[in-house]
């Protein structure tokens, strides 16, 4: 068997670990910040899963890739060697990356790819956030095997606004791919179709028992009773929100994206791609002579094909001295299995997530803009291009698939956007002229249009530093309303409100919830309904905002905006670093 066992001991134990491979700055005293140095070497591993072995596109030759532990106020200095044929970059999910811009990492958008050979070395600091964050791949598909958890521990000496757990284990959702995921996106890009779904969902790469030929590939996790447990839970599937339940067990949501929240019991939970999930676990208090399935299932709103499988690790109480002694073998117990929603349960999910409420206590504030300086209404969701005249095309009725924000369709640049900005050289490159509404506004989750042909451009909205925003995310019916999970790089933001049909600016702005709404970087836009997030424009640079869907990536569901200086000099972009790719 093999046992993915993967066991965080206690942050205090954990401190002591890693001066051993970390390289301390002048300051050895343990409550200042330190410089922690990682190499990610990108390579091809192969890996086998179902059966089926497959040459794959790694860091350091491990999927999932290795863990990055760092503490809050940390410089990270990540050096990332290009070994591959593919070009790559490397984003921190959730990082504020405060004037640091260039280590953000999505192609394009704030540096030009690591060629094959080139490296490049991602610059840092962690500054007020704590909890558990994640990195990956932020170029194609690639994010498919280049992903690893990114985990912040308080300070030290700054204990956790809950009880210490006994101890802490990442569990990362994950969804493979017996074939090559970029050959799957290229095809589809190519016959404007949608691409082929994932083959499996994983825990930490595990696929688990319920898939043909992989019950040798299960995560276990080896729990004492009368403990509680700290879960890490990360939502790193390509195209795939996730209900997530253990078996006779009740989970304690106590943080999410690295925000705390007010705790709350559930026995199951919806976490998108994108977002992070911390959950408190009590063990039973004596050996309850079982075993115990962890599983997760998507959440689908769409109309396409998706994976509808199920993945499972399993939950295994170690054998107390008295169970040793009895006669019992452990090989026999019995499984339990928990009832995941129907995986079209909306109710579940604006149930879930209307329980999110910042934690907003004196130590960490709900810093919530209470008015804001400009107001945006996007609409977010499908539509098509035409197909070209010689060509037959497998996206609706003949046409290609498309996506856009407010009908823009965004195009990919071929230069860099932040080193476009920086330099004072947008031209040809990026215009500023994102429209603040619609340009042709409509019954958004009505009839939908006759023409579902979408606009494109690359386009951006400019804001001068410290601007306090409000932005109205609206789903569209059209091709059918969806559940899209847009992700904001360089901030969090405040989910100040969500409804379902068209957004009323008379009656909806009144039940805003201004006091302790969540705080995070990646929201569900609800499926045929909007979300409101207020942020404090207070990092300068060229910030992705983006559906964490990845095929509506892909098929351009995604903008940008550019965040000015600030007048001093400690709200300006840094300078760029010397080794930063060029296109
Ligand atoms: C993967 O397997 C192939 C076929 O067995 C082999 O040629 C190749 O060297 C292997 N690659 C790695 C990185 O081990
Ligand atoms: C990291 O970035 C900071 C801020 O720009 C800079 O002062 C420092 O020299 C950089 N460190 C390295 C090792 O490049
Ligand atoms: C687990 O839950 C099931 C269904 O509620 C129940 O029948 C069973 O007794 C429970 N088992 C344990 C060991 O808690
Ligand atoms: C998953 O989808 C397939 C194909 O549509 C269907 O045959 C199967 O019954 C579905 N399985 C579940 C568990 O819903
Ligand atoms: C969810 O799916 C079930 C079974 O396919 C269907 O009967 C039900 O109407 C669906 N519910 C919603 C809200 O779409
Ligand atoms: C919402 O959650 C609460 C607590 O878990 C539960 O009692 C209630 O039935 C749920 N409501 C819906 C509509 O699912
Ligand atoms: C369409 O056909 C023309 C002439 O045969 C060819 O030059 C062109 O490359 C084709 N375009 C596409 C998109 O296949
Ligand atoms: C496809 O064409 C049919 C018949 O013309 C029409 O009813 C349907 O709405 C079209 N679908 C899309 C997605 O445009
Ligand atoms: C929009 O469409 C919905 C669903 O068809 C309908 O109930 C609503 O009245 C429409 N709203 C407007 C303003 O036309
Ligand atoms: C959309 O197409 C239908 C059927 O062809 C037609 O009856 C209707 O008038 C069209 N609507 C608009 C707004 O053009
Ligand atoms: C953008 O739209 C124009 C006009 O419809 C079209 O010719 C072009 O192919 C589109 N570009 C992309 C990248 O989709
Ligand atoms: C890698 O990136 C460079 C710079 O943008 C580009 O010219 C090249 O075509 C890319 N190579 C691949 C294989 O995508
Ligand atoms: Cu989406």
């Amino acid at each position: 068997m093999k046992m993915g066992v993967y066991l965080l001991p206690s942050p205090a134990f954990l401190a002591v670990l890693f001066v051993s491979f970390v390289t301390l700055s002048v300051h050895p005293e343990p409550a200042l910040a330190i410089t922690r140095h990682y190499k990610f070497d990108v390579v091809l591993q192969n890996v086998t899963r179902l059966c089926k072995t497959r040459s794959t596109v790694t860091v350091n030759g491990k999927f999932p890739g290795p863990r990055i532990v760092a503490r809050e106020g940390d410089r990270l200095l990540i050096k990332v060697v290009n070994h591959v044929q593919n070009n790559i970059s490397i984003h921190w999910h959730g990082i504020r990356q405060l004037r640091s811009g260039w280590a953000d990492g999505p192609a394009y958008i704030t540096q030009c790819p690591i060629q094959t050979g080139q490296s490049y070395v991602y610059n840092y600091t962690i500054v007020g956030q704590r909890g558990t964050l994640w990195w990956h791949a932020h170029i194609s598909w690639l994010r498919s095997t280049i992903y690893g958890p990114l985990i912040i521990l308080p300070k030290l000496g700054t204990p956790y606004p809950f009880a210490k757990p006994y101890k802490e284990v990442p569990l990362i959702f994950g969804e493979w791919f017996n074939a090559d995921p970029e050959a799957i996106i290229n095809q589809a890009m190519q016959t404007g179709g949608g691409p082929n779904v994932s083959d499996a969902y994983t825990i930490n790469g595990f696929p688990g028992p319920l898939y043909n030929c992989s019950a040798q590939d299960t995560f276990k996790m080896k729990v004492k009773a009368g403990k509680t447990y700290l879960l890490r839970l990360i939502n790193a599937a390509l195209n795939d929100e996730l209900f997530f339940s253990i078996a006779n067990h009740t989970l304690t949501v106590v943080d999410v994206d690295a925000v705390y929240v007010k705790p709350f019991d559930t026995e199951t939970l919806l976490i998108a791609p994108g977002q992070t999930t911390n959950v408190l676990l009590k063990t039973k208090p004596r050996h309850p002579n079982a075993k115990f399935f962890m599983s997760a299932r998507p959440y689908v709103t769409g109309q396409g094909t998706f994976d509808n499988s199920t993945v499972a690790g399993i939950l295994e109480y170690e054998e107390s001295p008295e169970t040793i002694q009895s006669s019992h073998s452990p090989k026999k117990l019995p499984i339990y299995k928990p009832s995941l929603p129907p995986l079209n349960d909306t109710s579940f999910a604006t149930n879930f997530t209307s329980k999110l409420r910042s934690l907003a206590s004196a130590e960490f504030p709900a810093n919530v803009p209470q008015k804001f300086d400009r107001q945006f209404f996007f609409t977010v969701g499908l539509g098509t291009n035409p197909c070209s005249k010689n060509k037959t095309c497998q996206g609706p009725n003949g046409t290609m698939f498309a996506a856009s924000v407010s009908n823009v369709s965004f195009v990919m640049p071929t230069k860099a956007l932040l080193q476009a900005h920086h330099f004072g050289q947008s031209k040809g490159v990026y215009s500023l002229n994102f429209p603040t509404s619609p340009l042709v506004p409509f019954n958004y989750t009505g009839t939908p249009p006759n023409n579902t042909m979408v606009s494109n451009g690359t386009k951006l909205v400019v804001l001068p530093f410290n601007t306090s925003v409000e932005l109205i995310m609206q789903d569209t019916s059209i091709l059918g309303a969806e559940s899209h999970p847009l992700h904001l790089h360089g901030f969090n933001f405040f989910v100040v409100g969500q409804g379902f049909g068209n957004f009323d600016p008379k009656k909806d702005p009144g039940n805003f919830n201004l006091v302790d709404p969540v705080e995070r970087n990646t929201v569900g836009v609800p499926s045929g309904g909007w979300v409101a997030i207020r942020f404090l424009a207070d990092n300068p640079g060229v910030w992705f905002m983006h559906c964490h869907l990845e095929v509506h990536t892909s098929w351009g569901l995604k903008m940008a905006w550019v965040v000015l200086d600030g007048k001093l000099p400690n709200q300006k972009l840094f300078p760029p670093p010397a080794d930063l790719p060029k296109c």
